[in-house]
């Protein structure tokens, strides 16, 4: 082809182009709906499994509350090894630590220079150690993100229960959050009892958070009442079947001023806010390792992921290290397990099998413009695993279904639904059928919200057809992932 007969052809389609592009819409997505989430807090929601771990003089104890008269001696791994930690945390597919930098106790694991309770005044190396820098350097060698857990109860300041006292909090966040490269979460728990004096705190929770936004402006902020994530209200990792990443926190505080527990575990269905509900839970029964107790059953675990990650929210699992600064073997071997049976369950995703799909509406179905029709098209949310790619319906669509149809019977226990929430939260109500040998339809789950993700478990059924109805949005659906599996690992049916 010669030059001029391509520039003709070009000229030729560009006209098209415009021609088109006068009698179609341009090409809208929807508008978010709502509070939506910060760039931090979106990437902070696509980690979904995180580990905690407590660590401190109570490891030596045995207590879970120190009352900040313990020797600072006391606190002598024997054998620290944070990349063992990073290790474990790897093999469980979590993507970042949280350490107990300071619990109630008052105790830092890093030399604090406002505190005289801290690894400087201890004879563990001489004085010289640092868990947070340990434990920093091995998350950025094994691509983990690193946060803290800081408390601002503190039962050995002297100046606890007075003005002076928020003041050295804020240098103690000044010298945790500079010198450990990024950190991607601040843990600030609600606990508030009396310091040594015997006097209560008021903390200046503005000052707080401003302290680690000024530091750390890509830190996710956690506690009863956010502002980067909430609470969930409950230490067994049992999150609401109806959760909304919405909060009101407008007169509320951290700790015994917060909403109640029931309403941190549901969320507001018009919160002003986006604070989207994590889930801390210890691997053990305590939040500090002891001898004489030992990890959840794989079957507990994996009832914790569902009523967890499955129920949008993001799990925190404590693992505690021991006396010498490791993660017990049957911690770490019960982790490498929980990993292999989440691969295994969602290794196959059965939705990218159906032969047909079908929807009652997508964005721009009916425009003329194949380019606009193949925007949020439904088959987006099924085989394309792009996270930015998802299917939505036009604005006035607030109900609408998806049909997968398949050749032979599937058999499907777990129906996993996403969200795109770039553009807030949406779903309030839907529910799956399946067909019947007999043609008609089943309805095997009723559920309320969605959100970043939400895995429903049914039945076991077998069929050649599934519909995934959404009854009642909050505004046009848009949905970025449906997915169907198979879990023959976990021995339970419902939660
Ligand atoms: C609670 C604390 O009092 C516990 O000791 C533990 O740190 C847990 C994660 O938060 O409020």
């Amino acid at each position: 082809m010669n030059k001029r007969f391509i520039k003709l052809i070009v000229a030729a389609v560009c006209f098209c182009c415009s021609v088109q592009a006068q009698d179609e819409p341009s090409v809208a997505p929807p508008k978010p709906f709502g509070p939506v989430p910060t760039a931090a807090q979106l990437a902070w929601q696509q980690m979904e499994m995180n580990m905690f771990c407590h660590f401190g003089p109570n490891t030596f104890t045995g207590k879970e509350w120190g009352d900040g008269t313990e020797i600072e001696d006391i606190f002598n791994p024997t054998a620290l090894n944070c990349d063992q930690w990073a290790a474990v945390a790897k093999s469980a597919g979590f993507k970042g630590i949280i350490i107990t930098a300071k619990h109630h106790d008052g105790f830092c694991l890093w030399p604090n220079p406002v505190s005289e309770h801290t690894v400087a005044q201890s004879n563990w190396r001489n004085g010289q150690g640092d868990v947070l820098r340990e434990l920093s350097d091995a998350c950025r060698k094994a691509d983990l993100k690193f946060g803290v857990y800081i408390s601002p109860w503190d039962r050995n300041a002297p100046t606890y229960g007075s003005p002076a006292y928020n003041e050295t909090f804020l240098q103690t966040l000044q010298s945790a959050l500079t010198q450990y490269g990024p950190i991607y979460e601040q843990w600030f728990d609600g606990a508030n009892g009396e310091g040594p004096n015997g006097k209560k705190q008021v903390y200046d929770w503005p000052a707080f958070n401003g302290q680690v936004y000024k530091l750390q402006p890509n830190a996710v902020i956690f506690s009863d009442v956010g502002p980067g994530c909430r609470w969930m209200g409950n230490e067994q990792g049992v999150n609401g079947r109806t959760c909304w990443s919405r909060l009101d926190i407008a007169g509320y505080e951290p700790g015994a001023l917060a909403p109640t527990q029931d309403t941190l575990n549901v969320g507001n269905y018009n919160g002003a806010n986006w604070i989207p509900a994590e889930t801390d839970v210890s691997i053990r029964p305590g939040w500090f390792y002891r001898d004489s107790e030992h990890p959840k059953t794989l079957q507990e675990l994996l009832k914790i992921y569902y009523t967890s990650v499955g129920r949008n929210s993001l799990l925190l699992l404590n693992v505690p290290p021991d006396q010498r600064g490791r993660i017990a073997t049957e911690d770490s071997a019960r982790l490498v397990e929980f990993r292999q049976a989440l691969d295994q369950i969602f290794a196959d995703d059965l939705a990218k099998h159906s032969y047909i799909v079908s929807t009652s509406n997508y964005r721009f179905q009916d425009s003329h413009s194949e380019e606009l029709k193949n925007q949020y098209k439904t088959i987006y949310a099924i085989y394309d695993d792009d996270y930015d790619i998802y299917w939505a319906t036009d604005d006035s669509v607030h109900s609408a279904y998806v049909e997968l149809e398949y050749v032979r019977p599937l058999t499907f226990n777990r129906v996993l639904l996403q969200e795109y929430i770039p553009l807030g939260q949406r779903v309030e109500q839907f529910h799956i059928e399946v067909m019947n040998e007999d043609g008609t339809w089943r309805t095997i789950a009723e559920e309320t919200t969605i959100g970043y993700k939400r895995i429903v478990l049914t039945e076991k059924v077998t069929t050649k057809k599934v519909r995934i109805v959404i009854d009642k949005s909050r505004a046009c659906i848009v949905l970025n992932k449906i997915g169907l599996y198979l879990d023959t690992i976990s021995k339970f049916d419902t939660l």
